[in-house]
C-alpha cells in the first residue's frame, strides 16, 4: 500500500465559441440588420473534494481531462450553449501542484472544497454587438477565447489521529510497530524511516480503532527543509493528536523536545494547537533509567505529562494506548475533526 498518493494531470478547459455573423433576412426587409449571437463559454474544468473517494489511484488510469467547448452562436441572435463544465473528484485532503513550478495552488482539505483549476474560454460576441451609425451592416464577430491547458500535481496528505514525531533513532517506528500491525524498517541509525507508515491500533476489545502514523525523524530546522522534514511535517496538518516520542539515552531529553517544539511552532499550520503526549522511551537501557525521573519532573513542572515506555520491551505501551484510545474517542465525541 502507499501511503503517499500522488498523481499527475493535464486539464484543458474548452474553448469559447465563436460569434455569428449574420444578417436579419424577412421577406419585406430587404436589408436586415445584424442578428449574429454569441458563441458559449468553454467548459471549466473543477477540482472538488469529495468523501466518497479515498484515493488517488483511480488517475493511474486516465489523467487528461478536457471541457467541452462553447457552441457558435447563430442567427437570429441565437448564443450558443456554453461547454459542460468537468468535475474531477479527489479525496479531501489533497493538495494540488502546479506541476511545473511545484507552487501550491489549492489545498483541498474540507469536503465540498472546490477549485477551478482551468477556467473555460469567453465565447465570442455575435456581429450583433458591432453596428455602429456608420456601420449597420457589421461583418465583424469575435473569435471565442482559447481555453487553458495546464499539468497539475496531486498529492494527497496522510489522514490519521495520532502522528508520531521524534528526532531520528528516537524508536517512533519500533513504537508503532508494537501498537499496530505495521511492520516497519526499524535499525540503529538515523533516517531509517524515508516515508510515512501507517499504523491501525484497536482497543483491546477492537471496538475501537484509530490510525497511526509514524514519519521520518524530525531535526533542528526541518521547517525551513532540512533533513527530511518538512515534507512530512505537513502530513501532520491533519493528525489530531501529536505524540512525541523522546530518547531517554540521549544526552538532554528535554533539549530533544525544545528541538521538536521549535520546529512544531516555526511550522505552524495548526500543529501547534494540537493536543500533545510526550513518552519517554527506552526505559529499558541504563542512560535511560538514569534520567527518567530528573526529566519526568521536569515536565511536571510544566504541567505536561509523560509516559516512560520501552518500544523494545513492550513496557508502559500498555498506558499509553489507553490513554491514546480515549483522547480519540473524546474527540470523536466532541464531534471534531
Ligand atoms: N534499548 C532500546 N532500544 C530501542 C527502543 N526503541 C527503539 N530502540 C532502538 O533504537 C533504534 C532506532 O529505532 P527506530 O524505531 O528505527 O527509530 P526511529 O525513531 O523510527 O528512527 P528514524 O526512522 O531514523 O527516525 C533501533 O536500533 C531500535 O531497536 C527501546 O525502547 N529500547
Ligand atoms: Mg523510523
Amino acid at each position: 500500500m502507499r501511503f503517499i498518493d500522488e498523481a499527475r494531470i493535464r486539464v484543458i478547459s474548452g474553448s469559447g465559441g465563436n460569434g455569428c455573423v449574420s444578417f436579419r433576412r424577412e421577406k419585406f426587409v430587404p436589408r436586415g440588420g445584424p442578428d449574429g449571437g454569441d458563441g458559449g463559454k468553454g467548459g471549466d474544468i473543477i477540482i472538488q473534494a469529495d468523501r466518497q473517494v479515498s484515493s488517488l489511484s483511480d488517475f493511474h488510469f486516465r489523467q487528461q481531462f478536457k471541457a467541452q467547448s462553447g457552441i457558435p452562436g447563430k442567427g437570429k441572435k441565437l448564443a450558443g450553449r456554453n461547454g459542460q463544465d468537468v468535475v474531477i473528484p479527489v479525496p479531501p485532503g489533497t493538495v494540488v501542484r502546479d506541476a511545473e513550478t511545484g507552487e501550491l495552488l489549492r489545498d483541498l482539505d474540507r469536503p465540498g472544497d472546490r477549485y477551478v483549476a482551468a477556467w473555460g474560454g469567453k465565447g465570442g460576441r455575435g456581429n450583433s454587438h458591432f453596428a455602429t451609425s456608420t456601420d449597420q451592416a457589421p461583418r465583424r464577430a469575435e473569435s471565442g477565447a482559447p481555453g487553458e491547458e495546464k499539468n497539475l500535481f496531486l498529492e494527497l496528505k496522510l489522514l490519521a489521529d495520532v502522528g508520531l514525531l521524534g528526532l531520528p533513532n528516537a524508536g517512533k517506528s519500533t513504537f508503532i510497530s508494537k501498537l499496530t500491525h505495521a511492520h516497519p524498517k526499524i535499525a540503529d541509525y538515523p533516517f531509517t524511516t524515508l516515508t510515512p507508515n501507517l499504523g491501525v491500533a484497536e482497543s483491546p476489545d477492537r471496538l475501537v480503532n484509530y490510525v497511526i502514523a509514524d514519519i521520518p525523524g524530525l531535526i533542528e530546522g526541518a521547517h525551513r527543509g532540512e533533513g527530511l522534514g518538512i515534507q512530512f511535517l505537513k502530513h501532520l496538518e491533519r493528525t489530531r493528536i501529536l505524540l512525541l516520542v523522546l530518547d531517554l539515552s540521549r544526552p538532554d531529553p528535554r533539549d530533544d523536545y525544545r528541538v521538536l517544539l521549535g520546529e512544531i511552532t516555526a511550522f505552524g499550520r495548526g500543529l501547534p494547537e494540537k493536543p500533545r503526549i510526550v513518552v519517554l522511551n527506552k526505559v529499558d537501557l541504563p542512560e535511560g533509567q538514569e534520567k527518567q525521573a530528573a526529566v519526568e519532573k521536569a515536565f511536571k513542572r510544566k504541567k505536561i505529562g509523560t509516559f516512560p515506555i520501552s518500544a523494545l520491551t513492550g513496557e508502559g505501551i500498555r498506558e499509553v494506548a489507553g490513554y491514546l484510545l480515549g483522547m480519540v474517542q473524546k474527540k470523536s465525541d466532541d464531534g471534531k475533526d
